[in-house]
């Protein structure tokens, strides 16, 4: 921490963002913040009476991910949590949204609440309130109490009402205190990445089970939305979707039509049930019988108003008919992630969802890059990471001038973590984590992002 303490000091003022509080809404000003969740970065996870998650339990499972680690000591968040909180103080980030662990409040998922792990969040959320962080929560980021997956997880319609329960409880305790709550981070991951291509927990592969996932997984979110209302809840509640735009390879008919359906199966499947109440008539003609088991009121129930929409961001998709023969990615700019570089997507994605749908505010929620960085003495010259977070907030400042309604940005992510099946070889943090011995060490594109932020928004809060 010592050593972190000068480059604080050094100043790197670049432009000015003065651009965004005037184009916003005049009751609310526009919120600057980082993000991350619990299962990459907390460790501890056999501590103080967490339970299994479903990812503990595929970490355990052979080649399941590329450094044959897992999350058991990850940033080691859970014990460094105040040093933790300093440094997204002293970066002068005024919005921090993380994700609880499920497993670690509610071990099993139902019935025992397990004390130490609420105390763990409630001194995380009053230490960032005590340095005027607006804590933004995330009920579900993928981490499932692997007890429910044993009584089939997400296909099982049982577990929505847990999850009902559990979201129930966490806003008794905490809605008065934090700023938002998120229902579910990337419903589309959980469902087709965990559950169809099984890359991901719980590693199911059946296109049936993971249309009956997103089904129950929206389904959840609706009826959480709904009971936390009639709990007299008063804080904005919203969900997060994973969204790219997906343009055509070539201006076939055969590339136009895979466009179409790789937009209706990543986009369409989850905005018109949030906002217009129905599946799309072409994609559920599209699954036939893998469409999901859909009960009376079921529908009704998903299209709940949202308070805040959020958008998770990297890349574009590209829609090819017949697969490309050379690597589809040749000569374009891209991340260690192997992601293309397209600024111009997010601005294309904000236009035209803004023309598709009655949006409500949308917060960018997401939005980073991997990068090999490389110590440099004490400084990480991380330039890529600051490109690609500039380029993407101007993407975004291009369609708050065309009218879309976006009032937040936070970047993915505070710290390198544990990128899923990736382990720790890929790196999205704008602050550096020597995983030997934990130390922290803020790259320049934190440095930059704290100059960014503290140029000209003076106070940045969330909506209320
Ligand atoms: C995501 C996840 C993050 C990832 C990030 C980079 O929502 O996809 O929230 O957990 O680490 O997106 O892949």
């Amino acid at each position: 921490m010592a050593k972190t303490t000068n480059i604080f000091m050094k100043n790197q003022a670049t432009e000015s963002n003065s651009n965004f509080p005037q184009s916003l809404d005049k009751r609310s000003s526009f919120v600057w913040g980082v993000s991350t969740s619990a299962f990459q970065i907390e460790g501890a996870s056999l501590e103080e009476g967490r339970g299994d998650s479903i990812w503990d339990v595929f970490c355990r499972q052979k080649d399941t991910i590329k450094d044959h680690s897992n999350g058991d000591v990850a940033c080691d968040h859970y014990h460094r949590m105040q040093e933790d909180v300093n440094l997204i103080a002293a970066l002068k980030i005024p919005s921090y949204r993380f994700s609880i662990s499920w497993p670690r409040v509610q071990p099993l998922g139902e019935g025992t609440w397990n004390e130490k792990g609420f105390e763990f969040y409630s001194r995380l959320i009053n230490s960032l309130i005590e340095k005027g962080i607006s804590p933004h929560v995330t009920l579900y980021h993928w981490d499932l109490p692997q007890s429910l997956q044993d009584k089939g997880g997400w296909e099982n319609r049982e577990t929505v009402n847990h999850f009902v329960n559990y979201a129930s409880e966490v806003a008794r305790r905490f809605s008065h205190k934090v700023a938002s709550i998120t229902t579910h981070n990337e419903p589309w991951v959980v469902a087709i990445l965990g559950h169809e291509s099984g890359m991901f927990a719980p590693g199911v592969k059946s296109t049936k089970t993971a249309m009956q996932v997103a089904h129950h997984l929206l389904l959840s979110h609706g009826l959480a939305l709904k009971t936390l209302r009639q709990n007299d809840v008063k804080i904005p509640l919203g969900i997060v979707l994973n969204q790219s735009p997906i343009y055509p390879a070539t201006d076939s008919e055969a590339d136009r039509k895979k466009t179409q359906l790789d937009d209706g199966l990543l986009i369409r499947w989850y905005m018109d049930p949030l906002i217009k109440g129905s599946y799309p008539q072409d994609i559920l003609t599209y699954l036939g019988e893998n469409a999901p088991d859909v009960l009376p009121g079921d529908m009704q129930a998903i299209q709940q108003p949202l308070d805040f929409l959020g958008i998770n961001y990297y890349t574009r998709g590209i829609a090819c008919a017949t697969p490309p023969t050379e690597s589809a990615n040749t000569g374009k700019e891209i991340t260690a992630m192997g992601w293309e570089v397209y600024p111009q997507g997010l601005t294309d994605l904000l236009v035209r969802l803004d023309k598709d749908y009655q949006l409500p505010p949308i917060y960018i929620m997401e939005n980073g890059a991997a990068y090999d960085d490389q110590p440099s003495g004490d400084r990480i010259h991380d330039k890529e990471r600051t490109q690609y977070i500039k380029r993407h907030i101007a993407a975004m400042q291009e369609a708050i001038s065309l009218g879309v309604n976006v009032r937040g940005y936070f970047v993915w992510s505070l710290m390198d973590n544990f990128e899923w099946a990736e382990g720790y070889t890929k790196r999205f943090g704008i602050i550096f984590v020597d995983y030997k011995t934990q130390r922290r060490l803020p790259k320049d594109s934190a440095l930059w992002y704290r100059d960014f932020i503290t140029s000209n928004i003076s106070k940045a809060q969330f909506i209320r």
